[in-house]
């Protein structure tokens, strides 16, 4: 496998954290042991989260095409769209998101606060548009991308989540390289590592990565999107062109590829009593914040598997913290006794 021939653009701090939940662990009360690997802490731009690693393999490719503005999409409280905000303010170029309105949600604020209100801060021309969730291309996107070559400018296209991008699933191979290098100095080993999914390739990234010593099924996504089949064979293409990229010596089966549906209910961008639940509950032992329409949607999943029993005894159990905690600010109504 061959991750150092891609050139990366620094935009995180470097490796980030791995540290024991003893207290959500005692509170989960069953016989595992949870650790968080927190991507939510990895960079000082706009409070980071999992694009970055993404991106950081996506912004060469970027300035070597000339241009000079970068054209994404996501929903209104998209995190996606803040990290490109918050990528092109740092590296000097200008920025066209569309927000599409993916979430059946109301609140007072909702287009005002978290990663919208970071988003527009940073000086990204942030486009309301009134479609609802879709994970695939988009037409406002190509019309985005028009609209700022009609104007004379010179667009760069990140699909949603920075996924379908050639280079998109590069960034959580590094992810798994990182965190082989982390067990060989705790001298510990995951059984299983836990991954919000919607878009796919930081799922993708990791079942590359965790192949090369065959953990590809080890890596459990928890769906979010609500719209598990097309996520599947979304994730399914950027394995299949990371693994070719990296040079990867062996094929991965589409069955090596496990995302469970169970937890995304009842829509995307919705959380569920249960996965309000399971958010309090991280807060509460090791304040650790996650959010309705992802984190805390894996952190339920994780916690719901453990208590059926899914991990085998003795488990040590790796949770991929995201990012995503600035949309919090957008379910004031729903929090607001805690
Ligand atoms: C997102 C995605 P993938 O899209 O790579 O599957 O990652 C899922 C995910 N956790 C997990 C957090 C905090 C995320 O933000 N967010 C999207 C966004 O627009 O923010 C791409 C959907």
């Amino acid at each position: 496998m061959n991750l150092k021939k891609f050139k990366r653009y620094p935009l995180t701090f470097g490796k980030t954290p791995i540290e024991y939940l003893p207290r959500l662990t005692e509170a989960i009360g069953a016989d595992v042991k949870i650790y968080a690997k927190r991507d939510d802490c990895n960079s000082g731009l706009a409070m980071g989260g999992n694009k970055l690693r993404k991106l950081e393999y996506i912004v060469p490719d970027a300035i070597e095409s000339g241009a000079d503005t970068l054209v994404s999409i996501g929903g209104v409280q998209s995190n996606h769209t803040r990290m490109v905000a918050a990528t092109a303010a740092k590296i000097g170029m200008k920025c066209v998101v569309v927000q599409e309105s993916w979430v059946p949600h109301e609140d007072a604020v909702y287009d005002r606060v978290g990663n919208i209100l970071m988003t527009r801060l940073m000086g990204a021309d942030s486009r309301l548009v009134d479609e609802g969730f879709n994970i695939g291309i988009r037409k406002s996107w190509e019309d985005a991308m028009q609209s700022v070559i009609d104007s004379g400018g010179k667009p760069y296209a990140i699909p949603a989540g920075a996924s379908v991008h050639k280079y998109g699933g590069l960034g959580y191979v590094g992810f798994a390289e990182e965190v082989r290098a982390q067990e060989k100095d705790m001298g510990i080993k995951f059984d299983y590592i836990i991954v919000c999914c919607v878009t796919g390739s930081t799922q993708a990234g990791m079942v590359v990565g965790f192949s090369l010593d065959g953990r590809a099924n080890k890596v459990i996504g928890i769906d979010g999107s609500g719209t598990p089949e097309q996520l599947r064979s979304q994730m399914y293409g950027i394995v299949t062109n990371t693994a070719k990229l990296v040079e990867l010596d062996q094929k991965i089966a589409d069955n090596q590829i496990v995302i469970n549906p169970d937890y995304a209910y009842p829509a995307y961008g919705v959380p569920s009593e249960e996965t309000n639940n399971a958010i309090r509950l991280a807060a509460q032992t090791e304040a650790m914040i996650t959010d309705p329409v992802y984190e805390g949607k894996s952190m339920q999943g994780m916690i719901d598997l453990a208590r059926k029993g899914f991990f085998k005894k003795g488990s040590n159990i790796l949770y991929a913290h995201l990012g995503g905690a600035p949309a919090i600010n957008g379910y004031s109504y729903t929090y607001r006794n805690g």
